[in-house]
């Protein structure tokens, strides 16, 4: 683990924005953690998360001409990334999210701030099993754009419904032929929690959780 990943971990604690608990997950596994980016809810830590997805957007190399957000959790996130891109690595960083509800009046359509065309990286929360992440995908195809790549806080490293075996991860990777990134992963935590040597039954849970549900490596 390299030591933004441990201060990203320490970060996300400090703010709850990482719990340790019995969790319902939207693919309804039942999880001994949750990740919650909608408690990056100030001015301070959404400037410190920006910092970070703009850190590895950079590390990654993606190429882009748009930055998408999808509504709602990735609209801050979006912003936040944007920002730190110019503040911080001088990038023009163009952004736009979507709406939930289609507007028919107005300006109408349902994408808000720069138009979804050529390449695209979708900047979102959390990746489970994929599903949040195909749906963004769906929105850059109608729009005739092109995905890039793919950037989230936090790969939970679990296989995809699918019955495939492979991680969901893998699974966007091999059928958009674009990369997937995530700034920390499942394992990142478990080796945290590790070093610190403090997390006893939650830390058998989650090896429990990671062998029902965790990508076979
Ligand atoms: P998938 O759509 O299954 O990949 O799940 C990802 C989405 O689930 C995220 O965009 C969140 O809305 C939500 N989620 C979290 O926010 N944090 C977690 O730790 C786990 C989930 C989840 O429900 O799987």
């Amino acid at each position: 683990m390299k030591d933004y990943q441990r201060e990203f971990i320490d970060f996300a604690l400090q703010n709850n924005v990482l719990k340790f608990g019995s969790f319902t997950l939207k693919s309804n596994r039942v999880s001994p953690y949750f990740f919650n980016a909608g408690l990056f809810n100030s001015g301070k830590t959404l400037g410190a998360i920006g910092r970070f997805y703009a850190a590895a957007l950079v590390d990654a190399g993606f190429s882009y001409d748009v930055l998408f957000g999808p509504a709602y959790k990735g609209i801050p996130l979006v912003c936040a990334t944007a920002l730190a891109l110019t503040n911080e690595h001088n990038q023009e960083a163009p952004f736009a999210f979507n709406r939930k509800e289609k507007k028919d009046h107005g300006e109408g359509g349902d994408i808000v701030g720069t138009p979804l065309s050529g390449k695209i990286v979708v900047v979102d929360d959390v990746i489970t099993a994929g599903t949040a992440i195909n749906e963004s995908i769906g929105i850059i195809k109608a729009n005739n754009a092109s995905l890039a790549g793919v950037l989230v806080a936090v790969d939970r490293a679990e296989v995809a419904p699918d019955g495939s075996g492979k991680s969901a991860i893998q699974a966007v990777q091999e059928k958009n032929g674009v990369p997937v990134r995530a700034i920390i992963t499942m394992d990142h935590i478990m080796e945290y929690m590790e070093e610190k040597g403090t997390y006893g039954e939650q830390l058998t849970l989650m090896r429990e959780y990671k062998a029902q549900y965790g990508i076979k490596q």
